[in-house]
């Protein structure tokens, strides 16, 4: 059984998101979602318009997520892998390179992004309407 593994904030969830999941749900038979919580959004200095609790639940809702789980603080991901038993963490190419040192302990993957589409420019689209 392969167990795939990713992090993200998930705010204003959207195609881009839906794509992404969809793609890591076809590199194995378990996946895995850390989603940031609102307080290590803050520490980042970054505020997601859905709370946590609302972001978790839609991840959750989405088909072929087995599991989500809080994303709490960077060095946590390490012990999530060993924790979940992890062949594969990926995550999409705006962090490439990024987390290439939990190499030695599974396999890490970048995947393009869905162009055209994020929570940024929601937000930004939304304050000119
Ligand atoms: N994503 C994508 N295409 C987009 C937008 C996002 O493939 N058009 C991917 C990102 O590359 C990321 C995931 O969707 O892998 C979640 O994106 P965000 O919600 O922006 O998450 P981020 O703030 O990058 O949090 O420890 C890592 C962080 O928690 C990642």
């Amino acid at each position: 059984m392969t167990t795939v593994l990713t992090y993200g904030t998930f705010d204003l969830f959207h195609i881009g998101h839906l794509r992404l999941i969809e793609r890591l749900t076809a590199m194995g038979d378990r996946l895995v979602v850390g989603v940031s919580t609102d307080e290590f959004n803050a520490g980042k200095g970054k505020r997601s318009v859905v709370s946590y609790e609302d972001r978790a639940a839609i991840v959750a809702a989405i088909k072929g997520v087995d599991l989500v789980i809080p994303e709490r603080a960077w060095e946590q991901k390490r012990t999530d892998i060993i924790e979940q038993g992890v062949d594969v963490f990926v995550m999409g190419d705006d962090w490439k390179g990024k987390f290439d040192d939990l190499s030695d302990v599974c396999e890490v993957r970048y995947l393009p992004r869905t162009s055209g589409v994020s929570s940024t420019e929601i937000k930004d689209m939304l304050r000119t309407l």
